[in-house]
């Protein structure tokens, strides 16, 4: 692999940003996923290569130690601060439509819920592995959802809800997508759900962290 790549690798996956950044501290000094990505790119290593050698295995990486609970919150919100400052030199490439992305994923926070901490970590992992992930935001209501699939006819949905109340709102929003769009793949979680409850709402899967998510995804398109 590519000397800058492999580097870039290992900034995303400690959450390296740049330069300057102190964290972690074995990579003091050290140029950053930043200036990483400025120089992959000068080297002229393809934009999609980028992505699928250095960002998406590093973030794959981020993705199972987070499972294994060998890494928490804080180690991944810096992983994904260092693959936006990696995304930003690379978004260019991607919405020229010189780089293939793999789909698109649409993710909200149900409405009534205002919780958008795991969702935020889950659109972070779906965007690291190649998608294009429009994110609605939170106390999103089944019209919004209905709206931007209408537009985008082939992706699929991801739904988040943290509180047991704004669950009966993630059914309602599952039965509109459906009625509207019965092939649409919906993707459900957070912390109150579980298997049980995403069969018995008619969701497609139910995934307990951003990871599961991300596997899912894989099959979708394999
Ligand atoms: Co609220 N809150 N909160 N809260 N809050 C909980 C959820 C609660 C369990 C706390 C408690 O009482 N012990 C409780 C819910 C109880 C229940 O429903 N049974 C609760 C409550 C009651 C409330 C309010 C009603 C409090 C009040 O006002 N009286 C209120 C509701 C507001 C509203 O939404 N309408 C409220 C408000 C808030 C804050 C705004 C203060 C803040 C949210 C800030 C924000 O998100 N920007 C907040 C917080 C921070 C929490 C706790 C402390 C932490 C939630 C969190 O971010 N966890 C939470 C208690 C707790 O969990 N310990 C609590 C970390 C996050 C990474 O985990 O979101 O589960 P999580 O996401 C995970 C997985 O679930 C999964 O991946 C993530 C990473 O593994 N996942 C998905 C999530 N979405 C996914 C989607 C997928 C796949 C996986 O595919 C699409």
């Amino acid at each position: 692999m590519h000397e800058v790549l492999a580097s870039l690798m290992e900034c995303v996956e400690h959450g390296k940003v740049n330069q300057v950044s102190p964290y972690p501290p074995h990579l003091k000094g050290k140029d950053g996923s930043d200036e990483l990505t400025k120089k992959a790119l000068e080297a002229n290593i393809p934009p999609e290569d980028i992505l699928s050698k250095a960002l998406i295995v590093a973030m794959e990486k981020v993705g199972v130690k987070f499972t294994e609970k060998k890494i928490f919150v804080p180690q991944m919100l810096l992983a994904a601060k260092a693959m936006a400052a990696s995304m930003k030199h690379l978004k260019p490439f991607f919405q020229s439509g010189s780089v293939k992305v793999k789909g698109t994923f649409i993710i909200g926070t149900v409405s009534g819920d205002l919780h958008d901490i795991g969702k935020n970590l889950v659109t972070m992992m779906i965007e690291g592995s190649g998608w294009k992930v429009i994110d609605l935001g939170v106390d999103v209501p089944s019209e919004k959802f209905l709206e931007v699939l209408n537009e985008n006819p082939e992706a699929v949905v991801g739904l988040s809800a943290l509180l047991t109340t704004t669950m009966n709102n993630m059914a309602d929003i599952v039965e509109d997508i459906k009625k509207a769009s019965p092939k649409t793949p919906v993707i459900v979680g957070g912390a109150p759900l579980n298997k049980n409850f995403c069969d018995k709402i008619g969701a497609d899967h139910y995934s307990p962290d951003p990871q599961g998510a991300v596997n899912y995804l894989k099959q979708l398109v394999a």
